[in-house]
């Protein structure tokens, strides 16, 4: 018996991967209605809300190239990133290539992507989009939704035969689901807030720093980083603990604390700039989201941050979003659109590789946090970049992994442990090979009388260095 295939498509939320998962569908046959909260930002002079660049990858190039936005959004609009670009304290910067095959990463605009894909999802004839649409109430089960309509209040009730929940981070859906049995769930919010600030273009219209970079300020427990963006501007997003934050209260603590970390950001920004937008704005948390499954029946399923939201360290929050419709499609492809089979499956299949990444972002949260600064780290960076240029294409760092393949998330995390025991067997070879080199150099020292004490020092400090080594 061939499977009944669903007809209705309620996706709640028109973010960036609402929009996407609506094209998707309705591609697939599926008469679709997309419900989102807020007006129709394409009619809207400011859109308020969170950081107005991002960078795009292969994995969120590879949804949109599904749909044939890709082209329009990466090449046309986007702006090439190919190195990052480190500021030192002390004004000097230096670059450091993503890729050695020139593959990179792009800006594009928060706003513009999303209004692409809202004009790609309206193209489709079998497409409803329901702006001023309030998720209020579902039942997961039955598909059944009630909405308010913020525009004139009333309320609005519908069914669907699969509801796709794409409502971001504080998913309303996501919160019908907690209220089951067997769904587990874990969030974590972390000290840090972040800021949003903007470094105009020049006088005469250019950029005020080299673009075609990420520009990084890294400062142990700060950090702030800018994208490009098509105005020639810059958004500057400064990230650190809300403490801090709570301390600057006055533009003379904010200039003397920029003064202190980023000097050579006040010019760029700007005194009274910095001042203005810095007291104007509240700095925004960040939240990590985990659960599972992400289906219930039949009937509903969740994707993008109502999944899987997480710390923005790794860059691919949206990329990961997008990618999850490019493997539902998949599955959807695999099982021919039945349902009953299609949604545990991708439940199965998601979850290790979504859990990965947002624990990999928190995990480079804390690194470049506690880290950075750590000797011993940074040898194991330096010999893990010597890696890669002697077995180019078999040893990848992880960032090349994650960004640059579509290697399930997962599958990188498993590749960098056996790199981790490899680096470590090598350095415990080496290290003894050290040890016998030196103990013999130490030898002959001790022979001669004139060296003994330097031989016997030398002696003591190859033991213990060899003791550390094999430790950790
Ligand atoms: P959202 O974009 O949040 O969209 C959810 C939509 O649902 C919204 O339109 C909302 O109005 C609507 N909605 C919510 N509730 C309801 C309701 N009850 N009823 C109806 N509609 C509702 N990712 C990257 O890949 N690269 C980056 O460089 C990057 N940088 C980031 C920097 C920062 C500071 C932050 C915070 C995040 C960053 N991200 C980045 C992550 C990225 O922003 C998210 O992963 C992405 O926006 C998720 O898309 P989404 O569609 O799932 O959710
Ligand atoms: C954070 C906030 C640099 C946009 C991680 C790199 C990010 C982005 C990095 C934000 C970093 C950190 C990587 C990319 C990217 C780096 C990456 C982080 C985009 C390991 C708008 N991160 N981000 N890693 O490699 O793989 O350049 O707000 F500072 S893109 Cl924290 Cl590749």
């Amino acid at each position: 018996m061939a499977p009944k295939k669903a007809k209705t498509v309620a996706v709640v939320g028109a973010g960036l991967v609402g929009t996407l998962e609506a094209c998707m569908m309705a591609k697939r046959g599926y008469e679709v209605h997309l419900y989102e909260y807020r007006q129709d930002i394409r009619q809207m002079e400011h859109v308020p809300g969170r950081s107005i660049n991002l960078a795009m990858s292969v994995r969120g190039r590879t949804g949109l190239g599904a749909v044939g936005v890709e082209e329009q959004i990466v090449q046309r609009h986007g702006i090439a990133m190919k190195a990052r670009m480190i500021h030192s304290l002390d004004g000097t910067t230096k670059s450091i290539p993503y890729n050695r095959e020139g593959k990179c990463i792009f800006s594009v605009g928060r706003r513009f992507v999303n209004e692409v894909l809202l004009t790609r999802a309206e193209d489709f004839p079998n497409v409803t989009i329901h702006f001023n649409h309030k998720l209020e109430a579902c039942d997961l089960e039955r598909g059944e939704m009630t909405f308010t309509n913020t525009a004139t209040g009333e309320r609005v009730s519908t069914r669907a035969d699969l509801m796709i929940g794409c409502d971001g981070a504080y998913s309303n859906v996501r919160k019908q689901m907690l209220k089951r049995a067997h769904f587990n769930y874990k969030q974590e919010y972390i000290p840090h807030g972040y800021m949003e600030l903007c470094i105009p273009a020049t006088p005469d219209g250019e950029f005020a720093m080299p673009p075609n970079y990420l520009h990084i300020w890294p400062r142990g427990n700060y950090m702030m980083i800018a994208l490009p963006n098509q105005d020639r501007s810059w958004t500057v997003t400064l990230f650190m603990p809300f403490e801090i934050f709570g301390t600057l209260t006055t533009p003379e603590e904010l200039l003397s604390f920029f003064q202190t970390n980023y000097p050579d950001a006040i010019p760029l920004i700007g005194r009274e700039k910095l001042i203005n937008d810095f007291f104007s704005n509240k700095p925004l948390p960040m939240i990590s989201v985990k659960c599972s499954p992400y289906h219930v029946g039949n009937t509903s399923v969740i994707m993008g941050d109502a999944a899987h939201a997480m710390v923005p360290f790794y860059g691919q929050g949206m990329n990961c979003g997008m990618e999850d419709c490019v493997v539902l499609n998949e599955i959807l492809d695999q099982y021919g659109d039945d349902l009953t089979k299609a949604l545990p499956a991708y439940s199965k299949r998601r979850n290790p590789d979504a859990e990965a990444i947002v624990d990999l972002a928190m995990y480079n949260y804390v690194e470049m946090r506690d880290l950075v600064n750590s000797p011993f780290f940074l040898l194991r960076k330096k010999l893990d970049d010597f890696l890669s240029i002697i077995l180019p294409g078999r040893w990848q760092p992880l960032y090349t992994m994650v960004t640059f393949s579509r290697r399930p998330y997962s599958s990188c995390i498993a590749n960098k442990t056996w790199q981790d025991k490899v680096i470590m067997r090598v350095s415990r070879v080496a290290g003894v090979a050290c040890v016998a080199a030196l103990a013999r150099v130490a030898l002959q020292a001790v022979r001669e009388p004139a060296a003994q004490q330097a031989g016997r020092d030398a002696l003591m400090w190859v033991s213990q260095a060899a003791s550390r080594a094999w430790q950790g």
